[in-house]
């Protein structure tokens, strides 16, 4: 693989977007202008698809906690497949609006499933396959779902109670002290203390990876 993956993580309405903005503005700085853009779930045809299930439902049939996990890692491996390992392999960069951090998060810790149930499946699927840099928005859900509730109706996730939000961040905290690809921003912060944040840990991660 020739180019690099990057993911922004983060509870709903962490400022997911402006990071992907900034990370974009840095990179085109350091003249890395092949960009990849992807969201997860989504971003193919079939994965889009599921997205549309995942977040709406279909006819008011209960979607189980495992039929939910399934279809995650279904539309994950159709997009890591059909569109992330290609770009990488053109030698383009590609930002991901969440990835497999996300399913450890919110159905690990949110949802509570089986610990050795998902890391099967996550090995299964994934084959080890995994991004460069994830950047990890956190904030408290009070705040984040203040922020994504400004912008209108509450898709079926965002509808959980506040303990789910709240086992889904301390799930992403403990992740992130565990593995040195996965880097914390305070996303509680101003907009202005934000990108200034982003910028100094990414040109640090870029400058580590031989890039100035
Ligand atoms: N999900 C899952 O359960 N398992 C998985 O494996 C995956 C996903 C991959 C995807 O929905 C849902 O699927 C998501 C997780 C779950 N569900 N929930 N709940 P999505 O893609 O539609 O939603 P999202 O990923 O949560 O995106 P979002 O709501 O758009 O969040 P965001 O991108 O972080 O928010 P934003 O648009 O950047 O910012 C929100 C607002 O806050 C906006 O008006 C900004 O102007 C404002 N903002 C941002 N930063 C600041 C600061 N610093 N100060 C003040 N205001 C700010």
């Amino acid at each position: 693989m020739l180019g690099k993956f990057i993911v922004i993580e983060g509870l709903e309405g962490a400022g997911k977007t402006t990071a992907i903005n900034a990370v974009t503005h840095i990179l085109i700085k350091k003249n890395i202008t092949e960009l990849v853009y992807t969201r997860e779930p989504g971003g193919t045809a079939i994965a889009e698809a599921l997205r549309t299930i995942i977040k709406k439902g279909l006819n008011d049939e209960p979607l189980t906690d495992k039929a939910e996990l399934l279809m995650f890692y279904a539309a994950r491996i159709q997009l890591i497949e059909n569109v992330i390992k290609p770009a990488l392999q053109a030698n383009k960069w590609v930002i991901g609006d969440r990835h497999d951090l996300s399913t450890q998060a919110y159905q690990g810790g949110g949802r509570q499933i089986d610990p050795q149930f998902l890391s099967m499946l996550r090995e299964g699927v994934l084959a080890g396959f995994k991004p460069d840099l994830t950047i990890y928005m956190d904030i408290s859900p009070e705040l984040g779902l203040q922020r994504a509730r400004s912008r209108g109706a509450l898709d079926r996730i965002e509808q959980e109670s506040l303990p789910f939000f709240e086992r889904i961040r301390a799930r992403y905290l403990e992740l992130a002290r565990r593995d040195k690809s996965i880097i914390t921003i305070d996303a509680s912060q101003s907009l202005e203390h934000v990108t200034h944040d982003l910028q100094h840990v990414l040109n640090l991660w870029l400058h580590s990876n031989g890039i100035d």
